[in-house]
């Protein structure tokens, strides 16, 4: 046993000197936001933001709202929601977050009702992954999924959206006034698709609501940007070590960070620009961009990468063939397909994107940026695959990535890592056969699944994968 104090409130005056601690007290904290989703992204990202603000207005301290695991409550709890975030780099830096000032779980439905139709609620945050906002391959919400039937059927919100619109519902029965709900998913027009998602239930389960929910809720879209790897125990370690507390959940991310914010809010917006936050008219662009680039090129890695051994997206990186490949696609193949009036310069960005790939302080599994493909490829390859069908530009290499999903999803497992997709089940009988997976899954849009050049496209490129070598030479 470790004879180094446990983080929290009463030890905190004992961590290393180097160790950047909450600037605020504590005590005086008020939740503010209502956070759905407080895993290992928002705790690096939002949290830290808010963190920055809290000494200048306490009351925008974060209720943390966890849907299905209560790991992170268990964790977290005896620590006072305090935890350590790591910033990776050749001299990595430690910063304790303080921002957590609760945290609620699924057995705590009245409570996280409460919190949503509370007054000093003014804004709710989500992070709950591309496949939380339970949606049909056409953007509306799918009145299929099992939770959104268990939701509606009134056996109790279970899902984001059924627990936000119940959370609406006692929140007008309250007159407690409007509320700004900002998704933070990485999702293309991720606002309007949330706002659509818990219009069509509201609709459905309470049509009044639907028409107040119109009138006085706004939906920004985000577009949220920072690397970071899954922890494990070598950070832990680490985490110890370096700031002389143990922390049974630490979090480790790349320096950079980035989050363009849609200024849509009712009421009062927190001070996120002094944070660093970029608060503009329109994010279309900056999300395009960063999904098509940086996610479209991670699952590229992802994918390939596993077929040719690689662990990490910085080893994948190492590798000239496959870094060359990543190059190629998102300057020839995935940067053509973005607005070009977004005033943003795509040759910097693309260098830029490709110098965090390549950072090996950061160790990225590509096993874990390669679960849920059945969610993230839509906005990450398959969209920029359906424009460049559009505009009639090739799509062969773009192909590759989605061929060596295909392959990926036929891995013998084990040695492959576990198929990691709520699809998992229709996946996986679908993956020794392309056509089919393009056809049957769900996945691809239906203009897409019958378009016999994409279809050709991948079949081609899928047929030269049978083995490392044959990957390789198709780069
Ligand atoms: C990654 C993202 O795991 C993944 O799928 O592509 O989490 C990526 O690291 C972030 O979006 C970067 O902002």
């Amino acid at each position: 046993m470790s004879e180094r104090p446990r983080l929290s409130t009463a030890t905190l005056r004992r961590a290393s000197a180097n160790v950047a601690l909450p600037s605020y007290d504590r005590t005086d904290l008020v939740p503010g936001i209502v956070h759905f989703g407080p895993g290992a992204f928002h705790r690096a990202h939002q949290a830290a933001y808010v963190d920055a603000i809290l000494a200048d207005d306490p009351r925008w301290a974060i209720s943390a709202v966890a849907l299905n695991s209560t790991d992170v409550a268990d964790a977290l709890t005896p620590q006072d929601g305090l935890y350590t975030l790591a910033l990776l780099g050749e001299d990595t830096r430690y910063r304790v977050i303080g921002a957590i000032s609760e945290f609620l779980t699924r057995c705590d439905g009245d409570a996280i009702a409460n919190r949503l139709a509370a007054p000093s609620t003014r804004l709710v945050t989500a992070t709950v992954t591309e496949k939380g906002y339970c949606l049909t391959a056409e953007g509306g919400l799918d009145v299929d999924h099992p939770a959104i039937r268990n939701d509606l059927s009134g056996a109790g919100p279970t899902s984001l959206i059924g627990r936000l619109v119940d959370g609406l519902s006692r929140r007008r029965a309250a007159n407690a006034g409007g509320l700004t709900i900002l998704s933070c998913d990485n999702l293309a027009a991720n606002g309007e698709r949330l706002a659509r998602a818990v219009g069509d239930f509201a609709t459905i389960a309470e049509p009044d609501l639907a028409r107040w929910i119109a009138d006085t809720v706004r939906f920004p879209s985000s577009m949220v940007d920072s690397i970071t790897p899954a922890t494990d125990d070598a950070l832990r370690t680490r985490v110890a070590a370096a700031t002389g507390l143990d922390d049974a959940w630490p979090i480790q991310r790349e320096t950079f960070t980035q989050w363009v914010i849609e200024d849509d809010f009712h009421g009062q917006a927190p001070p996120f620009a002094s944070a660093g936050a970029q608060i503009v008219a329109s994010v279309a662009a900056f999300e395009d961009a960063k999904l098509r680039l940086l996610n479209g090129a991670h699952s590229s890695l992802a994918y390939i990468g596993l077929l040719l051994g690689h662990e990490t997206v910085a080893d994948a990186m190492a590798d000239e063939d496959l870094a060359g490949f990543v190059e190629r696609i998102m300057r020839e193949d995935i940067a053509p397909s973005l607005n070009p009036t977004a005033g943003l310069d795509v040759p910097r960005y693309i260098d830029a994107i490709l110098a965090r790939f390549r950072n090996s302080a950061v160790r990225h599994l590509l096993s874990q940026i390669a679960w849920d493909g059945s969610q993230k490829l839509p906005f990450r390859l398959i969209a920029t695959i359906a424009d460049a069908r559009t505009a009639d530009r090739p799509v062969d290499r773009l192909a590759i990535p989605i061929a060596a999903w295909c392959r990926f999803l036929a891995l013998p497992r084990p040695p492959a890592p576990p198929l990691v997709d709520p699809l998992s089940a229709t996946l996986r009988p679908l993956a020794d056969d392309v056509n089919a997976l393009i056809q049957r899954s769900g996945v691809f849009p239906d203009r897409l699944a019958r378009d016999v050049v994409f279809r050709g496209a991948v079949a081609q490129a899928h047929a030269k994968m049978d083995d490392e070598r044959a990957v390789r030479a198709i780069l």
